[in-house]
């Protein structure tokens, strides 16, 4: 262990690339002060002082979903109680509202709703142009993707391209889940499979649009699964570069049905986003999404090779109904003073990372 500790040293003091076998045993390892060292090296090699967030306003349009996963408290069947769909006219109110907020962002995802057509996607976007043509639309996972091309009859490419010009700017990283089958089959079973998603978002880049990656962890994946999908996601971002931000979301377990799963405790979820810094060296950024780590632990990862808390949210409902103890929105000045009392330099930046 030794040896290999002091070959994984080495290795990012070299600026190269750690394998899949050092990845693990860092997962293994309980020397998290190690770990973290390594990795804010490497971010500050990368990154500096600098840590990034966003003004932006989450808009769930819909909580219907022909999915159903496990995981999932925000989801709702037809006649249940709490099931909703936005209106345009709301949705237009909450960009207007975003808008005098000074968002720069609007970031909208939402379940596989039964019978919307493909035109309400391409109108909702249209519409949020409508309310302000400054604001970067990043919407729809990979997953949605996949669900409009079966509404349309489009290819896959034919759907990016339609919305692309009702306004899509740009992919947020949901739906990765754990991208090994074994896993899926027990947490997403409905799901499209993990290679499906790296598909569709092969496309997504092939077609010239920036996504996000993300990593559902902390339920009933073992940290083999979790170097899996980090080495599926690094040989995607080799083959495209099109990957922004990686986010490992922790795990919330309230309301859901993963049998046994418990969430997400201090130590591994520092651990996690520090081997995702190390491991993925063709990453630029890291994320820590406050809304699912919590505020003292997401400011906590700043020493650990995260360089991104993401932005003011205004309104989460995909953690917060599995039970997230973190605020529902944060102010602009709240989340500056967090990140300068972590001793770091804050950058408001815009969805592709543009320093405003
Ligand atoms: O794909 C669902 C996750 C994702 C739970 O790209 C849960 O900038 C924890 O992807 N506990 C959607 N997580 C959110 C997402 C995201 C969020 C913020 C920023 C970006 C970005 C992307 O939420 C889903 C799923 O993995 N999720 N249920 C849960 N109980
Ligand atoms: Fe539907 Fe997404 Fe929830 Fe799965 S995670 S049930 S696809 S809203």
């Amino acid at each position: 262990m030794l040896k290999l500790f002091a070959t994984v040293k080495e290795k990012v003091a070299a600026d190269t690339r750690i394998s899949d076998a050092e990845a693990l045993a860092l997962f293994e390892s309980s020397d998290l002060l190690f770990i973290g060292g390594l990795a804010a090296e490497a971010n500050r090699r990368k990154n500096g002082d600098k840590v990034y967030f966003n003004v932006n306003r989450h808009i769930n349009y819909t909580n219907l979903c022909v999915n159903r996963c496990k995981f999932c408290a925000f989801s709702k069947e037809v006649d249940e109680p709490g099931v909703y769909t936005l209106a345009l006219e709301q949705i237009a109110d909450k960009a207007r509202e975003a808008t005098a907020a000074g968002a720069t962002e609007i970031h909208t995802v939402g379940g596989l709703h039964p019978d919307l057509p493909f035109d309400f996607y391409l109108q909702m976007l249209r519409t949020i142009k409508e309310v302000s043509p400054q604001l970067h639309i990043k919407a729809f996972t990979a997953v949605e993707i996949d669900y409009f091309a079966q509404l349309s009859g489009l290819s896959i490419t034919g759907v990016i391209d339609a919305l692309k010009s009702a306004g899509l700017g740009s992919l947020p990283g949901g739906g990765a889940e754990i991208l090994g089958q074994q896993v899926r089959d027990l947490i997403c079973p409905e799901k499209i499979s993990g290679q499906r998603w790296l598909e569709v978002t092969e496309k997504v880049h092939a077609a010239g649009l920036r996504s996000n990656a993300t990593m559902l962890f902390g339920h009933l994946e073992s940290y083999a699964d979790r170097v899996e999908h980090l080495r599926l996601l690094r040989e995607l971002q080799d083959r495209t570069g099109g990957f922004q931000t990686f986010i490992p979301l922790a795990f919330q377990p309230d309301n859901t049905r993963v049998p046994g799963a418990k969430g997400v405790v201090g130590v591994d979820a520092l651990k996690t986003l520090a081997i995702s810094r190390l491991y993925l060296d063709n990453f630029q950024h890291i994320k820590a999404y406050w809304v699912m780590l919590g505020l003292k632990i997401a400011q906590t990862a700043l020493c650990f090779g995260v360089n991104d808390l993401d932005g003011t949210v205004v309104e989460e409902k995909i953690g917060h109904d599995a039970g997230a103890d973190s605020p529902q929105a944060m102010g602009k000045e709240q989340i500056i003073d967090l990140i300068r009392k972590a001793g770091r330099v804050p950058v408001e930046r815009d969805t592709l990372y543009n320093e405003i």
